[in-house]
């Protein structure tokens, strides 16, 4: 079954393009067989962006950003949805369905389309940013709102998979989480090895698992020497992994972790703590001084819940938890464009003047030539 899939995949590669997509460039790692669709948008081979001045302002000598912003659908969630669509098609579904803060219910929507089959996305009503909604409409799912939080919608989707024929793509499809290894595998691959600590933003667990998983199945390899230790982000009004117990109303502006009871807890708390790491509560105020450091340092703009893994490697760094000498790569989870109303205040208006450009350049300063 192994070979067969190589086979496939190399026949899929040939044309030497980046960007095929993570089916055909980690074939071998992921649960393909010779009937796997080979869907692709292109996802994975994301930016793996040295960060000098973020690290001098979060105290670490060594940090790279891997900038997930840059799927196709702008989120993580593209490397797990690709496997599990492939997977439900092999299996013959001809509808998925997913709950979601937002980002899985926009690449649920995407693959679905690519694929030709049905998407149902069920969603938190008033708290999906602007931007993930308008993807999950335009690619033509039927889009849900549902009078509960993320938790709520979990359910009602795990019980319409369980008594209906339609295919679950939640993070609790471990085709998901076969996926979003390949973050960890990209990350090896283009080090060389992997980094000291990893530091991401955390909901329901799925891609702390993922990365765990994906860095042992390195080391196991031998093409990592070792593996990182996590830090795990928490929103501070959504933090159950940090308190121990689920909330039962979970806030944060970081809406995409806006979750009280993660549905991979068990995985995500040994993935944390076996690595070494911790759960660490972020503040909403830290998240967004994170969320505009970044993007003005390094100009990477990604919506505040990815921001959350940069304020918790700043929080662990500080209190000296991290050592400065250590190699530390954030997992920026998704692009800032996804949450527009969150970058800019609802008073902002810049206003206009007259296409004047001797007044304009006055009003600037610039030296004539
Ligand atoms: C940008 O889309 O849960 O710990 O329904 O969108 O694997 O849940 C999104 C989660 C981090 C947390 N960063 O990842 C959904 C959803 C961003 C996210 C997470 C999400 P998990």
């Amino acid at each position: 079954m192994r070979s067969e899939a190589s086979v496939k995949a190399t026949d899929y590669a040939t044309d030497g393009r980046t960007r095929r997509g993570v089916l055909a460039r980690y074939a071998e790692l992921l649960p393909l067989t010779a009937s796997t669709p080979h869907l692709s948008l292109g996802e994975g081979d994301t930016p793996l962006l040295a960060a000098p001045r973020l690290a001098e302002w979060i105290g670490v000598n060594d940090l790279h950003l891997k900038y997930e912003g840059a799927n196709p659908t702008g989120s993580f969630k593209d490397r797990g949805m690709v496997v599990a669509v492939a997977k439900a098609i092999e299996a013959g579904s001809t509808t998925i369905i997913c709950a979601s803060t937002g980002n899985t219910s926009a690449s649920a929507a995407a693959y679905a389309a690519r694929a030709g089959i049905r998407a149902v996305v069920l969603l938190p009503a008033g708290n999906v940013a602007r931007g993930k909604l308008a993807q999950a409409v335009v690619a033509g799912a039927t889009v849900i709102m549902l009078d509960c939080n993320f938790d709520g919608a979990l359910d009602v989707a795990r019980k319409l998979a369980r008594d209906y024929r339609v295919a679950l793509v939640n993070s609790v499809n471990p085709h998901r989480i076969a996926g979003q290894k390949t973050g960890a595998f990209e990350i090896c691959d283009e080090l060389g090895d992997a980094p000291d600590v990893v530091a991401l933003p955390v909901g329901n667990g799925g891609n702390v698992t993922a990365y765990a998983s994906g860095f042992a199945t390195y080391r196991t390899l031998n093409r990592a020497s070792h593996t990182p230790i996590f830090i795990g982000a928490q929103a501070a009004g959504a933090a159950p992994l940090v308190l121990g117990a689920p909330v039962l109303n979970p806030e944060t502006v970081a809406t995409a972790i806006r979750i009280g009871n993660p549905a991979s807890w068990d995985s995500a708390v040994s993935a944390v703590t076996d690595s070494g790491g911790c759960f660490v509560a972020i503040p909403d105020d830290a998240i967004l001084e994170a969320y505009h450091k970044v993007v003005e340092m390094e100009g990477v703009f990604c919506e505040p819940a990815s921001a959350a893994g940069i304020a918790a490697l700043r929080t662990q760094v500080r209190s000296g938890a991290i050592g400065p000498s250590l190699s530390a790569v954030c997992i920026l989870t998704g692009n800032g464009l996804k949450d527009p109303d969150r970058a800019t205040p609802e008073s902002f208006n810049p206003g206009s003047i007259a296409a004047d450009a001797s007044t304009i350049a006055a009003s600037l300063g610039f030296v004539g030539r």
